[in-house]
């Protein structure tokens, strides 16, 4: 009689598993985006190396099995791992931060990130959604506190943090200015804006985090006002990977579009509308 409670809980209690694309851990080859930006993520998922003459920053570190691949694609590209000195992140979920501690060890860098994403970055959890253990990923200590407008600066090249909340609570999208065809355009690597598994509202949950739809909903004004000239994000497919890198060496650039962001920032809202009202009326 116990065991079969004890199966019933268990069963009952089960969460549905993460969905792993199976292009999320599969490797890519690197390759030059523009200047001194490169991509050394998997297939699906983005990683960025910004090098410099004194030392390299690495963006994302994609799934846990992804840093060893992250870091062979740094090496293939002719850098050092052991030269990137500052690693940044997007966003403290498992498929964008989940390979920072392996690449922290192994490459002795300083891991900066925002505020409101520390906690997650250091328990390897998904806040709000703790009992999702398929979403765990191994926890990395953040040693530097980023807050908004913020700027990290390595041999000359300068990011600035800009805390885009929501899809999570310390949602970061990062801006630089990168040379492309000769001239200074402008870099954003888009954090996101999808409701992906977030409860915005829930009748016995509650929300994702206090405050969740406020923080989208800034976000997505704030993201309105931002310009850029080359658009990145956290999910290849959402910037078209695979098409531009196709397209590589053609003049212009095919990774300058000037109308990406704001045509992505308009969908996401669309999508983001739509979710809320369904989860409004599921909570009716
Ligand atoms: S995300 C899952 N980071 O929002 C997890 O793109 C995380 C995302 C999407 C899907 N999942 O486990 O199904
Ligand atoms: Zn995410």
């Amino acid at each position: 009689m116990k065991a079969l409670l004890t199966i019933a809980l268990l069963a009952s209690a089960a969460p549905a598993l993460a969905q792993s694309p199976a292009n999320w851990s599969a490797p890519t080859k690197p390759f030059r985006i523009a200047d001194n930006l490169y991509y050394v993520g998997t297939e699906g998922l983005t990683s960025l190396l910004l090098t410099t003459p004194q030392g390299h920053i690495l963006i994302d570190g994609a799934v846990p099995s992804a840093a060893k691949g992250i870091e062979a694609n740094i090496t293939a590209l002719g850098f050092k791992p052991s030269d990137v000195k500052i690693l940044l992140n997007s966003h403290a979920h498992f498929d964008h931060s989940g390979g920072l501690a392996q690449l922290k060890t192994d490459t002795g860098a300083m891991l900066a990130a925002s505020g409101p994403d520390k906690a997650a970055l250091e328990s390897g959890t998904y806040p709000g959604s703790e009992e999702r253990r398929d979403l765990d990923f191994p926890p990395v200590k953040v040693d530097r506190v980023l807050k908004d407008g913020e700027k990290v600066a390595l041999g000359g090249v300068v990011l600035t943090a800009h805390l885009t909340p929501g899809h999570s609570a310390g949602c970061t999208t990062w801006t630089f200015p990168l040379k492309v065809d000769g001239a200074v355009r402008q870099a954003v690597y888009h954090c996101s804006t999808s409701v992906a598994l977030n409860r915005l509202v829930s009748k016995d949950k509650g929300p994702q985090y206090p405050g969740i739809v406020g923080d989208y909903q800034a976000t997505f004004a704030k993201l309105k006002t931002i310009k850029a000239d080359v658009f990145l994000a956290p999910h290849a497919e959402s910037f078209k990977l695979a098409d531009k890198r196709a397209r590589l060496g053609a003049q212009p650039n095919p990774f300058v579009d000037p109308t990406e962001l704001q045509a992505a920032v308009a969908s996401s809202e669309r999508d983001f509308k739509k979710a809320l009202a369904k989860q409004q009326e599921a909570a009716r």
